[in-house]
């Protein structure tokens, strides 16, 4: 007979060999502003190398477009019906309950949690975390630390984040493996860039989205939301158009003011050097009373002065998130490089993601909460640790209920009966994807009634095509895209002739997917 022993310190080394998980995700940044996905927009050369070295998947989505939610989602592996988080407004995150953190420490992993939360309790699984109030700040954020206090750092919010990622993984328990959840408030509203940062992109003109200019016909819940760039978003507080001299005091201008304030008298002069000059030339065009600056559904025929000022929010909007995007880019690349010089990159999956994508003027919109693509879909890249055979594109639907079940496969852990994801492992492992896959994701948004205006609605995307429910007390109203003729979402074809079976049998489907996910509400 042969007798195996494996002594306790090889034991421990085989423990230590299991890969770590390093689990970036940024907060609304969406895949149209990463070069890996899009060239027409920016460039994000260390994201990319993310993909170049691992993969893209091109059809990763959220099964809940809304941070609170979506993070929930993602640590539980179930959707919002099951977790209990449905939106952010009234939203307290059940931490007694199972959660991934949770159960890749019970596997041995230490887990670690710093930068963006948002789930409002505090936070449960974790041997270590350091978290920002609510949505954070940019400048000079203030932390909440494990005792309960919280005290700021001086500097930029996606630097100080990667520095105390980076110090802890220096500092960390070497004899076990570990998953850091590195999560940032980069790119959320309103889009403050780093000091170093303030000028890039001043020069360069964005195009349009080709579904910029929609009228939202046939689509009932998209015409009542407030979240266009022309009638919704704000010249002061979103724009950064504000000359103290000049600007009336808003209830926005105030929220703005609060923001910048946390600059030092030195950092807020080399700030106002870049935006007061802007702004002087904004209130030299258009007049101090913003109250009568031209909205969008006045008429934005090419020429008018509603046509010009859409366009010049627009370019606003997108340098300063292109700005902000920067930053994160050179601050994962500072991980990666982090990881490279500790030999630690072949050991690791680096994951990076986002709580959901976003509107680039897509549908005239910022925000996201829609079922409609740009912001189901999230941005996904991964590195993977040896052994993972997969490169290039994964076209597979994933949603982010299944990041859960991934990691906890990759710690060698079960994954329990109860978590709705599946591991994406099978994905990663061979060469080639596998043959059986899920044909369609479910979708389901609950924050309703709220800021921007986004009814309720459940709905399904499959390969081809997806079919959605807006509900509430006065809404009943159906949507159907052909995806492939249809890429913008600009048609519902719900009710045309026609489309009866196919109708009926993605109806079919959706109720299918209700009961499998047994979300009570259908
Ligand atoms: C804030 C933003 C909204 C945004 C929500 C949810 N307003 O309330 O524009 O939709 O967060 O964003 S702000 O004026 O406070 O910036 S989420 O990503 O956290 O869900
Ligand atoms: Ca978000």
């Amino acid at each position: 007979m042969l007798l195996m022993l494996v002594s306790p310190a090889s034991a421990l080394a085989q423990q230590a060999q299991r890969p770590n998980i390093v689990y970036i995700m940024t907060d609304d940044h969406t895949a149209q502003m990463m070069s890996c996905y899009d060239t027409r927009f920016v460039e994000t050369p260390n994201l990319d190398r993310i993909a170049r070295d691992g993969v893209r998947f091109t059809r990763s989505y959220v099964a809940n477009s809304l941070s609170g939610p979506s993070r929930a989602c993602m640590i539980t592996g179930k959707h919002s019906h099951k977790n209990g988080f449905t939106n952010n407004e009234h939203g307290i995150f059940d931490g007694s309950q199972q959660t991934m953190p949770k159960l890749l420490q019970a596997a041995g992993y230490q887990t670690v949690l710093i930068g963006k939360w948002h789930l409002v309790s505090t936070p449960t699984g974790f041997d270590y975390w350091e978290i920002l109030p609510a949505q954070g700040d940019y400048y000079n954020p203030a932390f909440i630390h494990m005792d309960g206090t919280q005290s700021a750092d001086s500097g930029y919010v996606t630097r100080i984040v990667t520095d105390k990622a980076i110090d802890w993984m220096d500092h960390r328990d070497k004899s076990k493996p570990f998953a850091l959840f590195l999560h940032h408030k980069a790119c959320h509203r309103i889009w403050l860039p780093a000091l170093e940062d303030l000028t890039l992109y001043e020069d360069k003109t964005f195009p349009l989205p080709p579904n910029f200019h929609d009228d939202y016909a046939t689509r009932q819940a998209a015409a009542a939301t407030e979240m266009e760039i022309g009638k919704d978003m704000d010249i002061v507080y979103d724009t950064k158009m504000y000359v103290d001299s000049l600007t009336p005091r808003t209830r926005l201008s105030d929220s703005y003011l609060r923001m910048v304030g946390r600059l030092s008298p030195a950092e807020r002069e080399r700030y106002d050097s870049v935006y007061v000059p802007m702004s002087r030339a904004f209130y030299e065009r258009w007049g101090t009373d913003t109250d009568f600056l031209p909205h969008q559904s006045e008429s934005s025929r090419e020429g008018s002065p509603a046509a010009e000022l859409l366009e010049f929010k627009y370019q606003r909007y997108m340098r300063d998130y292109a700005k902000v995007v920067h930053e994160l880019d050179i601050q994962v690349g500072r991980v990666l490089d982090y990881l490279e010089q500790q030999g630690m990159l072949d050991n690791t999956l680096v994951v990076y993601t986002s709580d959901q994508g976003f509107y680039m003027g897509e549908h005239g919109w910022f925000d996201k909460r829609f079922i409609y693509e740009e912001s189901l879909s999230t941005p996904l890249v991964m590195r993977l640790p040896a052994g993972y055979e997969r490169r290039g594109d994964v076209t597979e639907m994933v949603q982010n209920i299944d990041y859960a079940p991934t990691f906890l496969d990759l710690a060698g852990a079960d994954i329990p009966a109860d978590i709705q994801g599946m591991s994406l492992l099978p994905l990663l492992r061979g060469k080639n994807s596998p043959k059986q896959w899920r044909d369609a994701i479910y979708y389901h948004y609950y924050e309703y009634p709220a800021e921007h205006n986004v009814r309720r609605h459940y709905g399904m995307r499959t390969d081809r095509y997806k079919l959605v429910h807006f509900y509430g007390h006065d809404i009943d109203a159906w949507e159907l895209f052909d995806l492939q003729t249809d890429p913008h979402e600009l048609h519902n074809l719900y009710g045309q002739p026609g489309y009866e079976q196919l109708q009926r049998d993605l109806h079919r489907r959706l109720e299918q997917l209700q009961i499998q996910y047994d979300d009570p509400q259908r």
